[in-house]
């Protein structure tokens, strides 16, 4: 009897062991399922996907999300960010008397990534642009465009690149294939969907004018001081514009025929109307630029076959453009500041 009665209470004892273990994995397991739901419907508010109603982690998580990871964190997926910016000021002052040093524009923009890249860190960037800037010899106006430019670029919020193609060498200069060559290069490096192309020594003057792409091809430099701040003439497409992948490649690019100066821009603009496009501008208040003064370049005169040359567009545009860039990367140099690709272009 005594023997049985031990027996019962050592078994009522293990029981009770037995039956605590189940509540506290009932107890776990309902506080872990309720705090999964929770992180689920947080994202789903987020980052809504209609059409799509599976629930589960990986529907959650777009292909798109997936490639961007540095916008999206584990329960936390980034808004887009918004069409008007909400940090921009409107017109600006442009102050180009005292130069402005490589290091002191590396301290004005701490959240650049090397290369020159940025991109915002609390939205997704409504499109990725790489700037392409045509250079040689022009250290100190780039400086200019550097440390006017990083800050306006981060105030549009845009997911961006900037590329410096310097013509190696001393031949006359070819802005227009230089152009082509920023878009072939920068495309290697990152999945760019827009493409600005502008001239090192052009200064917004006010920052809602967006460095970005339209639907249709955009000319941004409108009224510039050179100018009396007026368009010279309504095909006028010089300075900087912006085209999508989409146009650029629809138009060829841009010509890589024209040496030295003039031309070009033109041949850009017959490009753009004979594809049945139109061209975009800002108003002439938001389109306002400051040149920066210089004299015309040694290597880079006058090209006299450019009068003939804009005279044919419609015959040359389909064999000579992108399809038919040849050149050389003679070096590519990250800095903080902007990627410099020095390339051999060849001669005229
Ligand atoms: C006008 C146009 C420009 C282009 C050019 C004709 C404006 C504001 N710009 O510029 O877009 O159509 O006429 O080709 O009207 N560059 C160098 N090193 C050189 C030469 C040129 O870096 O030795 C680059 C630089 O980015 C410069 C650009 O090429 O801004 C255009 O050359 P420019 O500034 O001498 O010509 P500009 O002001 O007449
Ligand atoms: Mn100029």
């Amino acid at each position: 009897m005594a023997d049985s009665f031990v027996n019962f209470r050592q078994l009522s004892r293990g029981c009770t062991v037995i039956l605590v273990f189940a509540i506290i994995n009932i107890l776990g397991c309902l506080f872990y399922s309720m705090g999964y739901s929770n992180w689920l419907v947080l994202n789903k508010e987020i980052n809504p996907k209609p059409g799509n109603q599976t629930l589960g982690i990986l529907n959650l998580l777009s292909a798109e999300d997936m490639q961007t990871p540095a916008t999206t964190t584990l329960g936390r997926t980034f808004e887009k960010c918004p069409d008007e910016p909400p940090h921009l000021v409107g017109p600006l002052r442009v102050e180009l008397s005292t130069p402005v040093s490589l290091d002191t524009v590396r301290k004005e923009n701490p959240h650049l990534q090397v290369g020159g890249h940025y991109k915002p860190n609390d939205c997704i960037a409504l499109q990725k642009v790489a700037v392409i800037i045509p250079f040689r010899y022009r250290e100190e106006h780039l400086q200019f465009w550097l440390h006017y430019l990083h800050p306006i670029l981060q105030r549009q919020q845009l997911d961006y690149g900037v590329y410096v193609i310097q013509q190696h060498g001393e031949n006359t200069f070819n802005r227009a294939k230089l152009m082509n060559i920023g878009y072939n290069e920068a495309l290697k490096e990152y999945d760019y969907d827009c493409f600005v192309f502008s001239d090192v020594d052009l200064i917004p003057m006010d920052d809602r004018n967006t460095y970005r792409c339209f639907s249709q091809p955009r000319h941004l430099s409108v009224s510039m001081d050179k100018f009396g701040f007026r368009l010279p003439y309504n095909q006028y497409f010089g300075g900087v514009s912006s085209l999508s992948k989409e146009q650029f490649l629809k138009i060829n690019g841009f010509p890589n025929n024209y040496w030295g100066w003039g031309g070009e821009d033109d041949d850009m603009y017959n490009r753009v109307s004979f594809r049945g496009m139109s061209i975009s501008r800002p108003d002439g208040q938001v389109g306002k630029y400051q040149m920066i003064r210089h004299e015309r370049d040694r290597l880079n005169q006058p090209n006299p076959q450019r009068f003939d040359r804009i005279q044919r567009t419609r015959q040359t545009m389909d064999t000579d453009g992108i399809n038919s860039l040849k050149y050389e990367v003679v070096k590519v140099e990250k800095n903080a500041l902007f990627t410099n690709i020095t390339v051999e272009v060849g001669l005229s």
